[in-house]
């Protein structure tokens, strides 16, 4: 047990930003495993998430977080608490911003909260795949100016690019700590919320505009058959109107199957198992703003 060990460290790690910085990429390449979805869509993330990274020495968890925005209902204020609660409770605060030139009115409100906050704060520059060298040094700078950063680090979560220099930048801030969790835990969530979240992923890529927005996946049953290696899933994908539900179905049931075969698929490699997947689509109008339905999908504690 690790835990015994002298000198083992742990902590917390709370991931913030505004969306769309790649803070969930991020997670996922610093642990090495998928455990939050990500997109290119803004509010991918809705809940907290955590994944564990473990080494010999330590323990990381880190919490990705739906990032910071300005609510436009219900759900959206619960996003919004779930980001700063877990900026309360956390040793290091490690502020993710992108390859953005200069530093917009999002970013700069997050950078006034972080002044009031007590914990480290660790900037990571991220998707410098997209930056020059000499671009990479103009931000630098402009964030070396705000003077609130214990430390800055240029990553690259899509390549995995300075992730070891990361986790060696965040081992200095690590204290003597017990295992939260198990070793061979990479996440505390579970499988069934993996499924439903593995899905809404694959609706986010194939659907635009307002529809992602709206999108619920809650799993009716899943069960794995006695006799065979087989998990039969049948999730409920809920959006907000009627012609939504049709934009999904597709014509002839194209958009849905192709949907489904993607989930699917990606599931059954995550499982190691072979999977039926059955999908409904229905319609749940203004969920985002009804307490009852965002709790039932999971987005209350
Ligand atoms: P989040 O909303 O902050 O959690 O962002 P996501 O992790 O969902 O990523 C948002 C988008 O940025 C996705 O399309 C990612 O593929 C993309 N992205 C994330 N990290 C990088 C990176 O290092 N380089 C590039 N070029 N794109 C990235
Ligand atoms: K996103
Ligand atoms: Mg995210």
């Amino acid at each position: 047990n690790n835990s015994s060990k002298k000198n083992f460290k742990s902590g917390f790690v709370s991931i913030i930003g505004r969306p769309n910085v790649g803070k969930s990429t991020l997670m996922n390449s610093l642990v090495g495993e998928k455990i939050a979805i990500m997109s290119d869509k803004p509010q991918t993330t809705r809940n907290q998430i955590r994944a564990i990274y473990n080494d010999d020495e330590m323990q990381i968890v880190f919490m990705d977080t739906p990032g910071i925005q300005k609510p436009q209902n219900r759900l959206g204020d619960y996003m919004l608490k779930v980001s700063h609660s877990s900026m309360r409770d956390t040793d290091v605060i490690l502020f993710v911003v992108d390859d953005s030139k200069s530093i917009g009115k999002k970013d700069s409100d997050i950078i006034e909260t972080l002044k009031t906050n007590k914990s480290k704060k660790i900037l990571a520059i991220n998707k410098i795949d997209k930056l020059s060298k000499e671009e990479l040094m103009v931000l630098i700078n402009m964030y070396s100016k705000i003077g609130i950063f214990d430390e800055i680090v240029p990553v690259s979560a899509l390549k995995g690019t300075n992730n070891d220099t990361l986790i060696k930048v965040l081992a200095k801030y690590m204290e003597a700590g017990p295992l939260y969790f198990p070793v061979d835990m990479i996440t505390d969530q579970p499988e069934k919320v993996l499924v439903s979240e593995i899905i809404r992923e694959k609706l986010l890529m194939y659907t635009d505009q307002e529809i992602p927005h709206g999108i619920a996946v809650d799993i009716e049953a899943m069960k794995k058959r006695k006799d065979k290696d087989i998990i039969d899933i049948s999730a409920v994908i809920y959006c907000e109107r009627e012609s939504h539900k049709k934009i999904i179905i597709g014509s002839q049931g194209r958009k849905i199957k192709g949907i489904g075969k993607a989930a699917r698929e990606e599931l059954e490699m995550i499982l190691g198992s072979k999977i039926f997947l059955e999908l409904w689509v229905k319609v749940k109008e203004n969920w985002r703003d009804r307490e009852n339905y965002i709790r039932s999908f999971g987005y209350e504690d």
